[in-house]
């Protein structure tokens, strides 16, 4: 430690005093404390139970099958050991699954939500799949509901996962509802086959803001 006005080189930082370093140290371990608070946080405030089916079971979701499908276990995961399958071949009919009223009493109206998930599968005859999103109102019915990226989920043979930053409707009293649906159509044969994994509900822009933390850290360093 030099004295007041010692001049010091740090990594190519000529440093004008013993104040100016502690300054300089300060900022930095502000910054590396938010990153570590941001990360804990993110981690901590996970609203969904089991979404990546690391229990073993299928606990924490709900199923609402039709009369032949399935929602089974399956060592086939995107992460870890497990992920679901859900499977519907009965003429026009939904297979839900959801992870229900997730986050309530925490989320707010109008709140940021990060919602992601890993998928993959295949449809055959008319057969499609959604993912949605309601915000419940406690007692009965929504105040907001969209189906995650406008349309069926663009299903392929390999896990795939998708990102979607929303706000909570004007009324959440009831939790959130990150909700998936098996359909099929009315022709014969018709079959859709979902695996689902890594289902994750956190508020905020969560992993996107850490990833422009990460952008700000790389400005930071290249100063
Ligand atoms: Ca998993």
């Amino acid at each position: 430690m030099g004295s007041p006005g010692h001049s010091v080189r740090i990594t190519g930082w000529r440093i004008k005093s013993q104040e100016r370093v502690i300054i300089m140290n300060q900022k930095h371990f502000a910054s590396a404390l938010f990153v570590l608070v941001a990360v804990a946080g993110a981690a901590a405030a996970e609203f969904t139970v089991n979404g990546g089916f690391e229990a073993g079971d299928l606990s924490g979701w709900t199923s609402f099958p039709t009369t032949n499908s399935t929602f089974k276990l399956t060592n086939d995961a995107n992460s870890g050991s497990f992920a679901a399958e859900v499977f519907n071949n009965d003429v026009a009919a939904a297979a839900v699954v959801k992870q229900a009223n997730i986050g309530k009493g925490i989320i707010n109206a109008g709140d940021e939500i990060t919602i992601s998930f890993a998928v993959k599968g295949s449809t055959a005859n008319g057969g499609v799949a959604f993912a949605e999103f309601f915000s419940e109102i406690d007692g009965g019915g929504v105040s907001k509901s969209e189906i995650l990226g406008g349309g069926p989920l663009p299903l392929t043979g390999s896990y795939q996962t998708f990102t979607f930053l929303t706000t909570a409707g004007p009324d959440v009293s009831g939790g959130v509802t990150l909700q998936f649906a098996a359909v099929t159509g009315a022709d014969v044969g018709s079959v859709t086959v979902l695996f689902i994994d890594d289902a994750s509900v956190v508020p905020g822009p969560g992993a996107l803001a850490l990833l422009g933390l990460g952008g700000l850290a790389s400005l930071r360093r290249r100063r």
